[in-house]
């Protein structure tokens, strides 16, 4: 690992788990996987971004008002927020994506920082070359996040052990991965993969 490294941790919140509006099946399991990386990033200083899906009550992201998904991540709703076992440093940088009605605002890169900066612009503030990109879900926002990231001309790395897909086909998340490494980006299965 190297200076120009970052941990973008992709919608862990409530509504993606067990028990939540849009549970993915063992979205919990990402935790413990993610908690490793957190903890590894936050020793070497490496900068830990956060994104979070984050809806009005009307959008066109929902099935009510034509779209394809239960209503979820409702701003500040309990299930729009992070589990609370994700154990974020307090410095953080948190980005929310799906703000406006008329968009599904499944990439992180569509999302924002609290004072409106696009995740793209806060990456290369912190110079940062590298993204090890884990979290919810899969085939959905996780695999949207590396396909710009890629595009953005960021080094991607997915974390494969710290995500888990929704599979409304079965095979989704499988064909997902295959689509983001076709993209051009790395995998890994675990933290010990990281060197120190
Ligand atoms: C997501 C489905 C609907 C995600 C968001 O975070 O991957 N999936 N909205």
């Amino acid at each position: 690992m190297k200076g120009k490294d970052a941990l973008l941790i992709i919608d862990v919140q409530n509504d993606f788990c067990p028990g939540g509006a849009l549970a993915v099946a063992d979205g919990d399991q990402v935790v413990p996987a993610l908690n490793r990386y957190i903890e590894k990033f936050r020793r070497r200083k490496l900068p830990i971004l956060a994104t979070r899906d984050w809806h009005p009550v009307k959008t066109r992201h929902f099935k009510a008002f034509g779209g394809l998904w239960p209503p979820h991540c409702i701003q500040g709703s309990k299930g729009a927020e992070f589990r609370a076992d994700l154990r974020l440093p307090s410095d953080a940088v948190v980005v929310s994506a799906g703000m406006s009605p008329d968009e599904e605002g499944y990439s992180g890169f569509d999302g924002r920082d609290d004072r409106g900066i696009e995740l793209a612009d806060l990456l290369r503030r912190l110079r940062v070359e590298r993204i090890y990109v884990g979290g919810l879900a899969t085939d959905y926002c996780v695999k949207h996040t590396v396909l710009d990231g890629v595009k953005h001309g960021f080094q991607v790395v997915l974390l494969e052990d710290a995500s888990r897909g929704v599979n409304l086909k079965p095979g989704d998340a499988e064909r997902a991965v295959a689509e983001m490494v076709q993209a051009g980006a790395a995998k890994i299965g675990g933290v010990e993969a990281l060197s120190e």
